[in-house]
């Protein structure tokens, strides 16, 4: 009996992914401005999802559909841009990660030093169980605001921390949002190990003394879920009520979403893309929760970071055309003292953080983002974060499990250095 339900278990888990049968997915790397050009026009020609950019003489990683592969290798080879493959089959490594972490899971059981452990990837329901027991157990400092639903009714959950109840309209505020992007696992971890880092082992503590947090570990509960339950590469909210193909192709690229510039450049009109924009700006109720952080708080914000995955960069505006904001010396002087933070407790082989305009580094244009927006009603400081991927021999499409911990703890040093950077430029603005 007990061999037929583990059969059970191994078949359940082997067809969770069989919707990526035949999939590959390449290492490309451009070794000119024209190459990373043409790289990003083949993305609507073959359909293409790139997990983590390319930059010029930086490997990215491109996930391909069966159908596009033998047509995308022939033009990668007119066009002499290097590749090689990444992962040959996708759904064999999917159904391996899950071992990976089932086996961890087991091994690990129980004994560790965190209130929520970051030896593993937690589902949502965990996640919101650890901003409710914080907030139950921290009500000097911590409030859990959850203002609306998602599109499936999930709540939209932060935590607002602070030791003056926020009435100290000196303070700074830090915003940080995470998981807006449902596959990109690594972001919300990041988000509540900076929740961990001023509430449960605060060691540094003038950064709750002096300055007001807003952390926002999961903008797309519903994206999140479905990434855990039934598409491991989801990206979008799951909302059906866009336009006449909704419940055919669901959701909305909330990096997409947010007015500014919306739906001009690197975003698709067509709901069945990746980079759907939505039949409107601010058409998703999740991306209006960050809208209303950031309107509430507009003239204490002097650092947003959103948090994605992946590739090791540090970005910032304009991320739509790649022109120069007039806060660029200070974006630049506050990307690298991050950046410079991350080096210190990094480990010796993780790719180095690239810094700079967006649309610089990673070679293409994308309007409607959070942190244009951001920028664009006046946070002086704002960045997407693209958390690290790939790592070592083991060719996951998520961070190993193992490394959690320590990328979640060297981004915790970025977020501390950049808050105090950015107080000591912006705090007080009015
Ligand atoms: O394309 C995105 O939304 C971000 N990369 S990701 O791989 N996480 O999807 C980069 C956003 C950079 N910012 C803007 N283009 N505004
Ligand atoms: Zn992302």
């Amino acid at each position: 009996m007990k061999r037929i339900v583990l059969l059970f278990l191994a078949a359940a888990v082997f067809a969770k992914h069989e919707q990526y049968a035949g999939w590959s997915s390449y290492y490309v790397e451009p070794s000119t401005p024209e190459q990373l050009k043409m790289l990003g026009a083949l993305v609507p020609a073959f359909d293409l999802d790139f997990l983590a950019h390319a930059t010029i003489g930086r490997e990215g990683v491109v996930l391909v559909k069966p159908q596009y592969q033998a047509g995308f290798l022939q033009t990668l080879e007119k066009e002499g841009i290097t590749y090689r493959v990444h992962v040959a089959d996708v759904k064999g490594q999917l159904d391996f990660d899950d071992q990976v972490i089932e086996t961890r899971k087991r091994v690990a059981a129980a004994k560790h030093k965190y209130s929520m452990p970051y030896d593993n990837y937690q589902t949502i329901d965990v996640i919101d169980r650890y901003l409710e027991d914080i907030a139950n157990n921290h009500s000097d400092i911590v409030t859990l605001v959850s203002p609306n639903n998602s599109f499936e009714g999930h709540p939209i959950k932060y935590l607002k921390i602070s030791s003056s109840n926020f009435e100290d309209l000196s303070k700074p505020v830090i915003f940080i949002d995470g998981g807006i992007h449902a596959r990109e696992w690594i972001s919300p971890a990041s988000v509540t190990y900076a929740i961990h880092k001023l509430v449960e082992d605060l060691t540094e503590k003038d950064l709750v003394e002096n300055y007001d947090w807003v952390l926002l570990p999961i903008v797309n509960p519903d994206g999140y879920k479905y990434t855990f339950n039934k598409s491991r590469f989801w990206r979008k909210t799951r909302s059906t009520d866009q336009d006449a193909l909704g419940r055919l192709c669901p959701g909305v690229d909330g990096n997409r979403n947010y007015d500014f510039n919306w739906r001009t450049v690197g975003t698709s009109s067509n709901p069945c893309h990746d980079t759907f924009g939505g039949s409107r700006p601010f058409s998703e109720v999740e991306t209006r929760v960050v809208k209303g952080i950031l309107q509430e708080h507009l003239d204490r914000i002097t650092l947003y970071i959103s948090m994605h995955s992946y590739g090791s960069m540090i970005l910032y505006p304009w991320g739509h055309d790649g022109t120069v904001s007039p806060y660029e010396p200070d974006l630049k002087t506050v990307g690298n003292i991050m950046s410079d933070a991350i080096k210190k407790k990094a480990l010796s082989y993780f790719p180095a953080y690239a810094v700079g305009n967006s649309l610089r580094v990673i070679g293409y244009g994308a309007s409607g983002g959070s942190d244009d927006y951001a920028h664009s009603i006046g946070v002086p400081l704002s960045y997407t974060i693209e958390l690290p991927g790939l790592q070592g021999g083991y060719q996951g499409f998520h961070l190993d499990p193992q490394y959690i911990a320590q990328v979640c703890e060297e981004t915790w040093g970025a977020i501390a250095a950049g808050a105090r950077k950015s107080a000591e430029l912006f705090g007080k603005r009015k």
